[in-house]
């Protein structure tokens, strides 16, 4: 079953939500939402995993099964309920710090894997939900509750992580470009492994608070003037490049997924142990 209009795919009474004002994650869920209708995804067969932070509380909000897990896991349940329902179209919903801090393995491990999961990452470069501690994705030199004088640590690119760990579709956009984030989605869910939808999404209470960035409005600008589209990129030059966010279809590949391999394997094995059984049987009736 799916829904006539972009309502229909939440949970009304869990509305309104309790994202901050110009919190970008409701963007995000939103783009979430309109590529599932563009697919015509029958409701019943979606299972939405989130783990722990704000951006997390996105599962609350949807009407389809859901799982709020713990902070950093949300990929291991996942992987557990891809592997007992093959049918279910399975997505996750995570931030910056669950994916790449204390979840950083899973998402490795997963892209690793190819495990068919749509995992979308709702990078507000912040620990936005536990009030504006440095994540792995804060840029170096900017300010958190962690960092007051400025990050020391370097941060690093979670789209060419997936990428080197096997990830088979990768794709990055932001809050400012929403059409082609619904389309990465879209692409992200036809995709028979793992793939990774990279949100870039404001934090204007915290990240845009403490970095003096602006409102939300503000904050969705400094995206716009911050990112090339990949296919503009390879006609500008390096200086132009300087500095700027790659955004859009950044990686696809092909490759055996995981959950269809593992059946295969475990019915060749109860195949062959039959035909084991069958012939230690044979044996005895032929001795008898
Ligand atoms: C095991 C564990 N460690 C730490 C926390 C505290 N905690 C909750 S959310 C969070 C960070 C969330 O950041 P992110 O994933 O970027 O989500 P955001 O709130 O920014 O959307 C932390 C550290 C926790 N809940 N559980
Ligand atoms: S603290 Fe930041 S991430 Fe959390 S709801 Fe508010 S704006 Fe969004
Ligand atoms: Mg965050």
């Amino acid at each position: 079953m799916s829904g006539d209009s972009i309502l229909d795919y939440f949970r009304k009474d869990s509305l309104p939500h309790i994202w901050c004002p110009g919190c970008g994650h409701g963007t995000a869920t939103g783009a979430l939402v309109r590529a599932i209708r563009k697919l015509g995804l029958d409701k019943n067969k979606i299972c939405v995993v989130s783990g722990i932070g704000c951006s997390s509380r996105a599962a609350g909000y949807l009407d389809f099964d859901t799982v709020h897990t713990a902070h950093g896991r949300a990929l291991a349940f996942a992987t557990g309920i891809k592997m007992a329902r093959p049918q279910m179209k399975v997505i996750v919903m995570t931030g910056d710090g669950d994916t790449a801090a204390i979840g950083g393995n899973h998402f490795i491990h997963a892209a690793r894997r190819n495990i068919e999961i749509t995992a979308i990452v709702m990078n507000n470069s912040i620990y936005g939900m536990t009030s504006g501690q440095a994540s792995p994705m804060t840029p170096k030199g900017m300010r958190g509750t962690t960092a007051p004088y400025g990050n020391v640590e370097r941060s690093f690119d979670l789209c060419e992580l997936a990428k080197a760990a096997g990830a088979t579709f990768v794709g990055r956009a932001t809050a400012y470009h929403v059409p082609l984030l619904v389309d990465l989605i879209e692409e992200a869910l036809r995709n028979k492994g793992f793939s990774v939808v990279e949100a870039l999404v404001q934090c204007p209470t915290y990240m845009g608070r403490k970095n003096k960035m602006g409102d939300a409005v503000r904050m969705l600008e400094l995206f716009r003037d911050g990112t090339v589209n990949v296919k503009a990129a390879s006609h500008l030059s390096p200086e132009k490049l300087e500095g700027k966010i790659l955004i859009g279809e950044l990686h696809r590949a092909s490759a055996g997924e995981y959950s269809a391999e593992y059946r295969a394997m475990t019915s060749k094995v109860r195949r062959s142990y039959g035909e084991f059984k069958g012939g230690l049987y044979g044996c005895a009736s032929n001795s008898d």
